[in-house]
C-alpha cells in the first residue's frame, strides 16, 4: 500500500450537508436582509462557521459587533442541527460504504478531518458513529483549513506520519491544508477544478485504486 492511513473530509466527501447549511444560513441572511444564494453558499465549503458568516456579511450594509456575530452564528447552528435530524443511514451511499469497507480490508487506518463542530453528530446520523479509527474536527483545532492542523491532528490520532497519510477533499481550502501538512491529497467534486490534487477522483470508489 502507498499509505498507512486515509483522512477524509466529511461534508462533500462522505456526505452532503450543503442543502442544510444553505437553508440555515438563508434563514439568518433573510432575517438580516442580506442577499444570499447558492453561489455564495459554495464559497462556504470547508470554511469554519464564523469565517462563513464573515463571507455572508460581505453583502451586509452596516457594522456588526462580536456579540451579534456570536448570536447569529449560534442561531444558524441551532437551525442547522434541527435540519441534520433529517439525515439517516440512507444518506450514506452504497458506493461510499463499500469503498470505506474495502479500504479497511486493505489494512488502512481511516480517519475524519473535518472543519465541522457537528462531525460527531453527522457521523452518528449516518450510522458511522463508531466506524473511524479517529475523528479530528472543528472541536479539536484552533486554526481551520487552509491551515493543516485538522489533518495533522488526525494523523497524530491514528499514530501515523503525515507523509504516510492520504487526504480526501472536496474544497480548495482543504487541498491547501493537506499540501501545507505535506500530505498527498485526492480531490473530489468541485475541488478537482483547482488542479491541486495529487490525484483527481471521478468517483469515490477510485480510491481503491489510488491507494494500492
Ligand atoms: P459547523 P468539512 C465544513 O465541513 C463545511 O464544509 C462548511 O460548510 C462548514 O461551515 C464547516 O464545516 C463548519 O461546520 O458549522 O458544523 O461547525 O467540509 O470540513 O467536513
Ligand atoms: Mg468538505
Amino acid at each position: 500500500m502507498k499509505y498507512q492511513a486515509v483522512i477524509f473530509d466529511l461534508d462533500g466527501v462522505i456526505c452532503h450537508t450543503d442543502k442544510y447549511h444553505y437553508q440555515a444560513w438563508k434563514e439568518i441572511a433573510d432575517e438580516l436582509g442580506i442577499e444570499f444564494n447558492e453561489m455564495i453558499n459554495n464559497r462556504l465549503r470547508g470554511v469554519s462557521r464564523m469565517e462563513s458568516f464573515e463571507i455572508i456579511l460581505e453583502k451586509y450594509n452596516g457594522e456588526m459587533s462580536e456579540e451579534e456575530k456570536i448570536h447569529y452564528t449560534t442561531k444558524k447552528n441551532e437551525v442547522y442541527k434541527k435540519l441534520l435530524k433529517n439525515m439517516s443511514e440512507k444518506d450514506l451511499t452504497a458506493e461510499v460504504k463499500s469503498t470505506l469497507e474495502g479500504l479497511r480490508e486493505y489494512g488502512l487506518k481511516l480517519a475524519i478531518g473535518s472543519s465541522s463542530k457537528n462531525a460527531g453528530f453527522i457521523l452518528e446520523r449516518l450510522g458511522l458513529g463508531n466506524f473511524f479509527d479517529a475523528v479530528s474536527d472543528g472541536n479539536n483545532i484552533t486554526n481551520s483549513k487552509p491551515d493543516p492542523e485538522v489533518f495533522l491532528k488526525a494523523a497524530e490520532f491514528v499514530g501515523e506520519k503525515p507523509e504516510d497519510c492520504l487526504v480526501v477533499e472536496d474544497a480548495k481550502a482543504g487541498l491547501e491544508a493537506a499540501i501545507a501538512g505535506k500530505m498527498d491529497c485526492a480531490a473530489i467534486g468541485d475541488a478537482v477544478a483547482c488542479g491541486m490534487g495529487t490525484y483527481n477522483l471521478k468517483s469515490f470508489a477510485d480510491l481503491l485504486e489510488v491507494v494500492s
